[in-house]
């Protein structure tokens, strides 16, 4: 690939000075820490890994299938939801096993398109797969699907900790060329990481959190790179939320706002979601037969009607004019809650299409909020982010290497580059954190404020001025930035202040990007 090629690809100009610091030293270190140094290279110009985790069938591969669009990660059961799966662009689909032992044996995808439940190889000897796919999506993220934490099988628990960055790595023999574990979790590892929870956050979703945060990225990460969503939002019983009003999605926010305030310094927001709803929705699972016996349904007797929608084990067995397969189809595919979300749209509008009641479905789970989420945050955020992964790599890697004088010309390296004008995006990285945390504490239209400068991609969305001519985008800026450099003087505490300057710094330097 030319150097032209590459920074096509890379995030942003701090990807690209770590890559060119890459370059330039892996004539200067052993073959095996510049073999590790290849594959940063490799991962800094594919796209932001976001890992999908949480508790055992909390949802994980559900919501993975409504993100990528596809109905491809097996649910429920089958020996593939022990395992970490990779799912990345590709221009023709396919399915790989890779082994401990690095082979790669090609899969053939089930016949409904899915990757097949049971693999027909020995799991032990199985690492991981990597599903290429040709959805779109996928050109903008890696999406990586986990086995759940928590679960009682200890040797999936220790694959998705490895993920995560949470595993010791072990020292490799000095004198191989192969790539050892720091070099291997500089591949697998995930930079960013969609957390699922349900309702209950528990002790354990708290420390899988914790080692994600510890082991990825910068030195404080969190906020920065974690989103949680709060999945099942349909299984909620509104009446047992204080202030609900007996309104489920009201219920799921309230509780979704409880458990940021739990969940903070670790994820920036906790979204609600029905992630079944969103798969059935965007994979192609709800069908026209469907919305045809939702139609029927709807047309029942009201009472009739709520009776059955009591429980799953009544809707199916009642007596009624639709079949119970297709009844129990319909709660596979939507659950209670979204068979009378569906009910409702088709008697509110009884001329509704079947498109139209699918998008009803779609915009009822919840799932744009979380695609837009994970664009403005993660993209917004996404040179910092590999960045600072591919710096953290890069550091374990010479660490790795037990030669002080590689260890000492990597560190010299690094010293330059934060020396650089690019390494700001590092430095807002961590005043976003100390702020979305709480580790310093602002005054909240402050806070706000940071958030919004280092949250967003666009100049005008940073500004808070979307849509303003050029002219008042700069004096807004510059008159920004002088606030922020004499609140960094005068009135602010030794913390607010070093967030201050960071954030002084970056209305500079969008000003100067905009200038006349
Ligand atoms: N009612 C409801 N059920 C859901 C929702 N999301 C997932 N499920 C169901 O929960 C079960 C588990 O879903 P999976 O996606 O396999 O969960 P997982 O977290 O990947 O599970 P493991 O990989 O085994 O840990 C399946 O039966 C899903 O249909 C939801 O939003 N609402
Ligand atoms: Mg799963």
């Amino acid at each position: 690939m030319t150097a032209a090629a590459e920074q096509g690809r890379l995030a942003g100009p701090l990807s690209m000075s770590v890559a060119n610091l890459c370059h330039r030293l892996q004539s200067q270190v052993s073959p095996r820490t510049a073999a590790g140094f290849a594959e940063v290279l490799r991962r800094l110009g594919a796209p932001l890994q976001v890992a999908v985790a949480g508790r055992i069938k909390s949802g994980k591969s559900t919501l993975v299938n409504a993100l990528i669009g596809r109905r491809v990660a097996p649910t429920d059961v089958g020996e593939c939801t022990r395992l970490v799966t990779r799912f990345q662009y590709g221009t023709v689909d396919r399915v790989e096993v890779v082994f401990t032992d690095g082979r790669k044996q090609v899969l053939p995808f089930a016949a409904d398109g899915s990757i097949p439940a049971e693999l027909g190889v020995d799991i032990t000897e199985v690492s991981h797969l990597e599903a290429y796919l040709t959805n779109a999506v996928l050109q903008g993220m890696t999406v990586i699907d986990t086995p759940g934490l928590g679960s009682l099988d200890a040797a999936s628990v220790s694959r998705t900790e490895l993920l995560l960055g949470a595993a010791k790595q072990s020292g490799a023999d000095e004198d191989s060329t192969e790539l050892d574990d720091t070099s291997r979790n500089a591949v697998a590892g995930a930079e960013a990481v969609l957390y699922v929870v349900t309702q209950g956050v528990r002790a354990d979703d708290q420390q899988a959190l914790a080692a994600f945060t510890a082991a990825t990225a910068s030195r404080e990460a969190g906020p920065v790179n974690a989103i949680a969503v709060l999945n099942k939002a349909d299984t909620i019983v509104a009446e047992s939320v204080a202030g609900s009003d007996g309104d489920v999605w009201k219920a799921a926010t309230m509780l979704a706002e409880k458990q940021a305030s739990t969940l903070k310094p670790r994820v920036a927001d906790v979204l609600p979601v029905i992630g079944l709803m969103a798969e059935s929705a965007e994979s192609g699972g709800f069908t026209s037969a469907d919305a045809e016996a939702l139609r029927q349904l709807s047309a029942l007797d009201e009472d009739i009607l709520e009776t059955m929608l009591i429980s799953a084990d009544i809707f199916t067995s009642w007596e009624c004019d639709v079949p119970s397969g297709v009844r129990l189809r319909l709660l596979e595919k939507l659950d209670l809650f979204g068979v009378r979300c569906a009910v409702e749209a088709i008697r509110a509008e009884p001329a509704i299409t079947a498109g139209a009641l699918r998008r009803t479905l779609l915009d009822a789970s919840g799932l744009d909020a979380v695609r837009q989420r994970l664009a403005i945050v993660f993209a917004a955020r996404a040179d910092g982010i590999k960045a600072a992964a591919a710096l953290a790599s890069v550091t374990a890697l010479a660490h790795a290497s037990g030669d002080a004088g590689e260890r000492q010309r990597v560190h010299d390296a690094i010293e330059v580059l934060l020396a650089k004008p690019e390494a700001h995006a590092l430095r807002l990285l961590e005043a976003l954190t100390l702020v979305a945390s709480g580790a310093v504490d602002m005054p909240e239209d402050l806070s706000e404020e940071v958030l919004r400068v280092g949250s967003n991609a666009d100049i005008g969305a940073q500004l808070g001025l979307p849509g303003a001519a050029r002219p008042e985008l700069a004096a807004h800026a510059l008159e920004r930035a002088g606030w922020w450099r004499s609140f960094a003087s005068f009135g602010a505490t030794p913390a607010q202040s070093r967030v201050a300057h960071v954030v002084h710094r970056a209305y500079f330097l969008i000003w100067q990007q905009i200038r006349e």
